[in-house]
């Protein structure tokens, strides 16, 4: 039997370095901008992207979708058109040496059930500060974008108590996706609500991802 997958089989390399950027307000890592099964490595620590103090494990590897000239397989996802994935079970592992507090979410894409653990020590050490629990989604009501297997997103977050300082992917390599990776919240891809709407704010709550799922 032939298992779908998220990308073609690769080796990413990574490096490390210590994380400098103190967190406060909710941080969302979307990324676009790292190329086609490139490692996410220190994009977010210095990198190239917005430095968060944020360093990923070598095995995490970013993905762009094929519909968009890269070589991934799913459809869909909540910002277009680069997800985040890994190719080396048990070795997805986010460092955040600065520390963020209240909550983690994300989406993502699964074909396999796994879960995702949150830890207040450096590289999934501590006490284990919150999980969340994924299902074998991913293929469910396919359709659009216009091709990609991995069609279905779903949020997913936690509230937890006290300073988080990594993140432990579960799942199985090249078989789950992530993207809005986000801290500080326990709702993926929020963004600051503009002055000029903020009063709509409670009524639009709701809708600031929904609005991104497939329609
Ligand atoms: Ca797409
Ligand atoms: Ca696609
Ligand atoms: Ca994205």
């Amino acid at each position: 039997m032939i298992r779908k997958t998220l990308g073609a089989l690769g080796m990413g390399l990574g490096l490390m370095a210590a994380p400098m950027v103190a967190s406060a307000a909710v941080i969302v890592l979307d990324f676009e901008g790292i190329g086609d099964q490139a490692p996410v490595g220190n994009f977010y620590n210095g990198g190239g992207g917005t430095n968060y103090g944020v360093e990923f494990s070598p095995a995490t590897l970013a993905i762009i979708d094929a519909d968009a000239g890269g070589s991934g397989n799913f459809a869909n996802e909540p910002s277009p058109n680069t997800i985040m994935f890994f190719l080396q079970a048990n070795n997805a592992i986010l460092n955040f040496a600065a520390g963020f507090d209240t909550g983690f979410s994300f989406f993502y894409s699964s074909s396999t059930a796994a879960s995702v653990n949150v830890y207040d020590g450096l590289g999934g050490t501590g006490n284990l500060l919150g999980t969340l629990n994924l299902t074998a989604q991913g293929f469910n009501n396919c359709g659009g974008d216009p091709t990609g297997d991995f069609c279905n997103w779903t949020p997913v977050g936690v509230n937890f108590a006290g300073i988080a300082k990594s993140i432990d992917f579960g799942g199985t390599a090249n078989q789950t996706g992530f993207d809005d990776i986000t801290f500080g919240s326990a709702t993926p891809g929020q963004t600051p609500i503009p002055g000029t709407i903020a009063l709509l704010g409670l009524g639009l709550a709701g809708l600031g991802w929904s609005s991104r799922k497939k329609a």
